[in-house]
């Protein structure tokens, strides 16, 4: 039973020591952005923020790693620079770590092929220079696509001055994850208290605005072939479709919102796929598949942020059939990701 399907996990965390430490320091700068709780937490280990033992986990690529992956029988994990990645340094400092981030993943790739593949990160907040790194991360380092962590210094995808960002996408057939980080300054305020800015609530509210903010603005009229990935069993945004397409129309009618060609509902099924990382969920799983095809569905873990028995356990007791299955654990991320078949 364990080996029946391959298995790609396609939403999995790592970081690098230099972007680590960067990270402990913005945690200890004064600073408004909502995820300081979560550096503080991860980073720099403080007490007053709930201590997460994640770092190590993240750090470790080749040892406890692949160790867990043997045990529940992962056969690869995509990797992906873990959350806020580099989107709260300086333009400058964003675009080098970016950089330094993905020859250490290609190099971490190459020694294992078959256990990973990987998401390349870049600095939105530097457009054209993001737009030549994924240009050679996907030509000479022959990473998978790209991972993003939602608003950079508060701005989403919308704003026409990260086209170069989705131009280059597109025009190299490689999906853009976008992955949660806490909500952007402008969107923050009651996601604050009670551990509400983080995995719980607010990763899910500030990534699905995201998505929405893309649909809405016709930027899919521009980009009709541009992919987006979004986890957490697509943050929900698939069970509003029906509401959104409602009421979409009719802010277009009231001039509200601009035309575009397509309905909320016809972008979310042409321009996205979803993964259901951190999501264990039957019920919630069979309304995606139904709801958005099962050629848009992918299987993920949240290593190490999740325990990777019980999402395996998840998919492996999901009521769904053999064929479905396949396509959810492997066939749909080779295709997406561009693996090669087993
Ligand atoms: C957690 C989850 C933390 C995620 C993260 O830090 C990310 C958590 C970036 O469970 O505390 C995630 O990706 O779901
Ligand atoms: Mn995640």
């Amino acid at each position: 039973m364990a080996t029946k399907f391959r298995k790609i996990a396609t939403e999995e965390a790592f970081s690098i020591p230099e972007v680590a430490k960067l990270l402990q320091a913005a945690a200890r700068a004064p600073s408004e952005s909502a995820d300081l709780p979560l550096l503080k937490g991860i980073y720099d280990k403080d007490p007053g923020y709930g201590v997460l033992n994640f770092l190590e986990g993240l750090l470790d690529m080749e040892t406890a790693r692949l160790r867990d992956m043997d045990q529940n029988g992962v056969d690869m994990q995509i990797l992906s620079l873990t959350a806020p990645g580099v989107q709260m340094f300086d333009a400058d400092t964003a675009s080098e770590l970016a950089t330094l981030a993905n020859d250490r993943l290609a190099e971490v790739i190459a020694r294992h092929p078959r256990r990973f593949a990987g998401l390349a990160t870049f600095a939105p907040h530097s457009p054209k220079r993001a737009a030549k790194e994924m240009e050679r991360a996907i030509t000479k380092l022959k990473l998978n696509g790209f991972i993003v962590n939602s608003h950079t210094n508060s701005e989403y995808f919308d704003n026409p001055k990260f086209w170069p960002v989705l131009e280059a996408a597109e025009a190299l057939d490689r999906c853009i994850y976008i992955h949660p980080r806490a909500a952007s300054d402008t969107f923050k305020g009651p996601l604050q208290s009670y551990g509400m800015d983080s995995a719980m609530w607010g990763y899910g509210m500030e990534v699905g605005t995201h998505a929405v903010r893309m649909m809405a603005s016709g930027l899919f009229d521009r980009f009709p072939k541009l992919k987006i990935c979004i986890g957490h069993m697509g943050e929900a945004v698939h069970f509003w479709l029906w509401r959104l397409t409602f009421m979409n129309s009719r802010a277009q009618q009231t001039g509200r919102a601009p035309k575009t060609q397509l309905t909320m509902a016809e972008y979310f099924q042409r321009n996205f796929v979803i993964t259901t990382s951190g999501v264990e969920d039957h019920l919630a799983l069979e309304y995606s598949i139904k709801k958005l095809g099962v050629d848009n569905v992918m299987w993920a873990i949240d290593y190490p942020y999740q325990p990777s028995a019980p999402a395996v356990a998840f998919m492996d007791s999901a009521p769904i059939s053999d064929g479905d299955k396949a396509k959810l654990y492997h066939k749909n991320a080779e295709r997406v990701f561009h693996i090669a078949p087993a």
